[in-house]
This record gives C-alpha cells, sequence and structure tokens, in this order.
C-alpha cells in the first residue's frame, strides 16, 4: 500500500453558510473561518474542505453556480478566499474545494446563452429535446421531486435537470463542456488549492438511450439508469490524465449510485480516476420503499456489514472515505447515537469509531461538539429545498402533514445546516444579527465556549483521538477484521499492522454489557476510552461506551 498524505489526512468539513458570519449579513463566511482557522488546527485536522463558496443564486445553497471562477460576495469574494487560502497554508493545513460539474446554474451564462436558440453555440453543453404527447419526453423524476425536464418557451424543447429546474444537467459528451470543467479545475489548483470533492460525479455520464426510458419504481431509478453511465469512467480517466495527475492534490468523488461493485472501479489507483468515492450505503440505511423521507429504523447488523463489505472490497485496491455525516443528512449523533441522555458518551464513541477505521476520515462541523438534529415548530422555519419539495408533495399526496413534521424533524438536510454554535451568547456566537437559519435552541448546552477547557468535553476527546490516530499510523494503514459480526449491539474490530495490533469495542446501546467473544482479557490492556470510569474487566462495557485496547 503506498502511503500518501491524503490517505493519512482527517479532514474537516465546513458548510460556509452556518460557520461563522464577521459581516453581520446573517450568513457565514471566510473571514468567519479566517477567524475560527485555530478552532479547526487545534482539533489537530489536516486537510479543510469547503462547500461551494462561487457566485450562486443559492436555490440549492451553492451547489447551483453560476460563475466557477468568481467567489460569491456573501462570503467575502476574493479577497477574502485569496487571505484565507493563505493562512490556511500557513497553518499547515491544505484546502479542498467543492467541484459541482453535474449540472450549473439556469444562470450560468452557458445556460443563459444555451437556451436563446437551438443554433446558439452553447446549445449543446446542455440536454435538450422535443417533449412527447404534450408532456416531457419521458416520466424521469428529479432528486428534489417532479420531472427532470423543464419546458422552455423560447425554443420550444424541454431541458435534463436531475436537481432543481434551476440547476440544468452538463452535457458531458460534448467535448467542449469537459475542456471548460477541466480548465476550471486547472485555474483552481493553479491558485493553489489541494484538491477538490466533486458532487454527484456518479451522474455526468447520461445512460444509453436514457431520453427514451420509462421506469415506474423512483427508488430504483437512481442506481439503474442515473447513475455510473457508460461513458463514466472514460471521462474521468481522461480528466486524470489532462488535470488530475499534474498535481499533487486529493480527490474525493461524491455519488448516489456507487455501490461495492462499481465503487472500486473509480477508485482503484492503476485506472487513473480518482482517490476516493463517498458511497452513500451507510448513509441511506433507514430509507423506506419511499425514500429518505419515508424512512424506517436502521438495522444495526447491515450498519456493521457496510463497514466490513467496503473495507474489504478497497484493501488492495483504492481508497475509503470515513465519514457518517454531512451537510445532506441528519446529524450523526442523533441518527446513530443517542442524543438524549448519552448524547456526549455516543458523540465520543462515533468520533472514536471514524478515527479508528482504515480510510481518510471526515468530520463535518459542529459533529466535534456534538451537534444534534433541530426540530422547528414550522415548514416555515425550514430553508432547505430538499425538504420544502418533499413537503409540498406530501401535501399534494394527502399525507398526514403534523406527522410529516415529525418526518422533517428527523430527515431534513436542515439539521445538519443549523449555525454553528460557538458559545452561549447571542445567536450562539454565530452572528450579531439574524442567521439565514434558526440556531438550534440546545446551543447553550452545546457549544465550543462551554466545551474547551473541559477535559472531559467531546471537543477534547476528539482532539485526543486525532492525536492518537496520528501517532499509530496502524489505524490509518493497518488490516481491519470485525469480530462477532452478528452480535445486535457491539461493534468490535481488530486493527494490526507489523508492528501494532489493536482491539475496538464500541457498546451500540442504552444498557451495560459484557463481551468477551472468547478472549483473555489478561491479553489486553486499556489504552483509551471515551468514559472517565472503567471498569477492572476489559470486556465490560457501561452504555455507549468505546475501548480501545493493545494486546499485549
Ligand atoms: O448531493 C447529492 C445527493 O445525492 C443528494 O441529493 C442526496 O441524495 C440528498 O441530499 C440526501 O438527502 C449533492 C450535494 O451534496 C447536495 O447538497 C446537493 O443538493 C446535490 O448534490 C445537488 O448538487
Amino acid at each position: 500500500m503506498k502511503k500518501t498524505w491524503w490517505k493519512e489526512s482527517v479532514v474537516y468539513q465546513i458548510y460556509p453558510r452556518s460557520f461563522k458570519d464577521t459581516t453581520g449579513n446573517g450568513i457565514g463566511d471566510m473571514y468567519g473561518i479566517i477567524e475560527k482557522l485555530d478552532h479547526i488546527k487545534s482539533l489537530g485536522v489536516d486537510v479543510i474542505w469547503l462547500c461551494p463558496i462561487y457566485e450562486s443564486p443559492n436555490d440549492d445553497n451553492g451547489y447551483d453556480i453560476s460563475n466557477y471562477k468568481k467567489i460569491s460576495d456573501d462570503f467575502g469574494g476574493h479577497k477574502a478566499f485569496d487571505q484565507l487560502l493563505k493562512k490556511i497554508h500557513q497553518k499547515g493545513l491544505k484546502l479542498v474545494m467543492d467541484l459541482v460539474a453535474n449540472h450549473t446554474s439556469d444562470e450560468h451564462y452557458w445556460f443563459t446563452e444555451s437556451k436563446k436558440s437551438k443554433a446558439n453555440p452553447y446549445r449543446d453543453y446542455y440536454i435538450w429535446k422535443d417533449g412527447k404527447n404534450g408532456g416531457p419526453p419521458n416520466n424521469w423524476e428529479s432528486f428534489f421531486n417532479g420531472s427532470t425536464w423543464q419546458y422552455d418557451e423560447t425554443t420550444q424543447q424541454y431541458y435534463l435537470h436531475y436537481f432543481t429546474k434551476k440547476q440544468p444537467d452538463l452535457n458531458w459528451e460534448n467535448p467542449k463542456v469537459r475542456k471548460e470543467i477541466f480548465d476550471i479545475l486547472e485555474y483552481w489548483f493553479e491558485k493553489g488549492i489541494d484538491g477538490f470533492r466533486m458532487d454527484v460525479i456518479s451522474l455526468i455520464s447520461k445512460p444509453d438511450g436514457y431520453l427514451d426510458t420509462e421506469f415506474e419504481k423512483f427508488q430504483d431509478t437512481i442506481i439503474n439508469y442515473y447513475a455510473n453511465g457508460p461513458k463514466i469512467h472514460e471521462y474521468l480517466n481522461e480528466m486524470n490524465r489532462e488535470v488530475l495527475s499534474k498535481y499533487d492534490i486529493m480527490t474525493v468523488g461524491e455519488g448516489p449510485g456507487i455501490d461495492l461493485k462499481n465503487g472500486p472501479l473509480y477508485v482503484d489507483s492503476s485506472r487513473e480516476e480518482l482517490n476516493m468515492v463517498f458511497h452513500f450505503d451507510h448513509m441511506f440505511i433507514d430509507c423506506g420503499s419511499g425514500g429518505k423521507y419515508d424512512p424506517v429504523p436502521f438495522d444495526f447488523k447491515t450498519f456493521k456489514a457496510i463497514f466490513n463489505e467496503w473495507d474489504e472490497a478497497l484493501k488492495n485496491k483504492g481508497w475509503g472515505s470515513i465519514f457518517l455525516g454531512n451537510h445532506d443528512f441528519s446529524r450523526m449523533v442523533s441518527r446513530f447515537g443517542n442524543d438524549k441522555e448519552y448524547r456526549v458518551a455516543s458523540s465520543k464513541l462515533l468520533a472514536a469509531l471514524l478515527l479508528t477505521l482504515r480510510g481518510t476520515v471526515y468530520i463535518y462541523q459542529g459533529d466535534e461538539i456534538g451537534m444534534t438534529n433541530v426540530a422547528y415548530e414550522s415548514i416555515d422555519d425550514y430553508n432547505d429545498v430538499e425538504t420544502v419539495n418533499a413537503w409540498k408533495a406530501a401535501e399534494n399526496s394527502g399525507q398526514d402533514m403534523d406527522h410529516f413534521l415529525t418526518v422533517v424533524h428527523s430527515q431534513s438536510r436542515d439539521n445538519a445546516r443549523t449555525p454553528m454554535q460557538w458559545n452561549s451568547e447571542l445567536n450562539s456566537g454565530f452572528s450579531k444579527e439574524k442567521p439565514w437559519l434558526k440556531v438550534n435552541p440546545n446551543y447553550k448546552n452545546a457549544n465550543v465556549a462551554l466545551q474547551e477547557n473541559d477535559p472531559h468535553s467531546i471537543l477534547n476527546f476528539y482532539r485526543d483521538m486525532i492525536a492518537f490516530r496520528k501517532a499509530n499510523q496502524t489505524f490509518v494503514y493497518g488490516e481491519y477484521e470485525c469480530l462477532d459480526v452478528k452480535h445486535s449491539s457491539i461493534y468490535a474490530y481488530k486493527r494490526w499492522d507489523d508492528t501494532n495490533e489493536f482491539l475496538v469495542i464500541h457498546n451500540f446501546g442504552d444498557t451495560p454489557i459484557t463481551w468477551s467473544n472468547n478472549l483473555n482479557q489478561n491479553q489486553y490492556q486499556l489504552l483509551k476510552s471515551n468514559l472517565s470510569e472503567n471498569r477492572q474487566n476489559h470486556f465490560e462495557l457501561a452504555p455507549w461506551q468505546t475501548k480501545i485496547l493493545e494486546v499485549l
């Protein structure tokens, strides 16, 4: 296994709108990130990944870009960006940006030209098609509800949009489009950034014959029709050859539909495409038959199996990404932990899980202080386009809306987007003015200032665990084997290499448990635990306790 900096890195993901506002517009900005760089550095992380900060009409909060080479003034524009990049590097950190190349904003110049006429030089930058039987070309549904097709009066054709109608999909078949995207990558690499997270990269190659394909079940569609199109690997290989291979950078491709079968193809280093991918096998674990807004309780054994299978699939080729949350999902402690009586212990347990698995670790802002889901009283308090559209669809289909509000409470992407909780002051120290999204009312119990000097805080546990991982490369590169895979509340595994062997045991439950799996506790020494009280017996675990043992 070849060693590289990005395999050893711990990445900290920032959702800039919600991180820190210094200008008083209620929206986080880059001066705010600069102000908080000491906090980030103090965690011991290596890389910062910034969600999109480019010019955007914000139909999908920056995932609809109207100018890829312009930093949004909301975030401080280029001046702030240049300062931020410089300061990040001065602190020995690296910067990864977000590339949204499956689609642009409908306000991007390419699209405003494209829609002018069928003969416009930019027409083929997008996917235009005649309607059928007085309606759209086919019955495909967008990720955010409704048709993937939007009719445009000027040329009387429809354009394709997998997301909102303000996010038209680019036509990657067109070599000019690929050239434009490669040019954007180069522009940012020349500015000195250290990598890209690539948004829905699994969707850029449109399926063969897709325009004439009708489907019945939406849940099958993403995987069977939209993702991993026939030319995806050709495009990524070309991107690697033309740009990526020329720089010492990291790449992580995001994508619905990336599964155990095709995932390795994206990251097998001999294929020269991407370094890593984010798959969603564990993130969509609670989707019921109606998708994300029809949740079912998650199955713990399946959860473990997903980590086991992915480790196995990538261990000899490619490299994994380890994450439990991001700006698109509910808070990790609310999903996989217990955010009520065991918020602190279970937040720490999840941190210990992230930081002892093989792969590059991604930490989402706020998880380092155990931020939880929010439950706004009214749909009017929600901002996220996915949530708002799901609400409208539920209303139209006659669902019980009181019940649906509880679903929103557990599933909305806004759970992860509430302002960062810095202190117990006004607006959690995020902004002096009204924040763009309401602060989670629990901020007085969970914030950075409160945890800063408490040796037992979640925040200090993160610092400690990151340092621990850095001091023991076995956790980065070492072998992994899950023990007792069928256990219903214990997740235990071995990590080892030629010099060390560790045993990690997590109790994912509200009750104490003794788990020995026929191992002899005298052969182990306790190195770390997320609780200050530790029983003599290494195999006795309190609720939500993690123990990291070394084999003597
Ligand atoms: O997300 C892609 C994606 O798969 C999401 O649509 C996901 O299914 C959903 O958010 C789960 O609730 C990326 C970005 O991370 C997301 O913020 C964007 O809205 C989306 O692409 C479109 O750019």
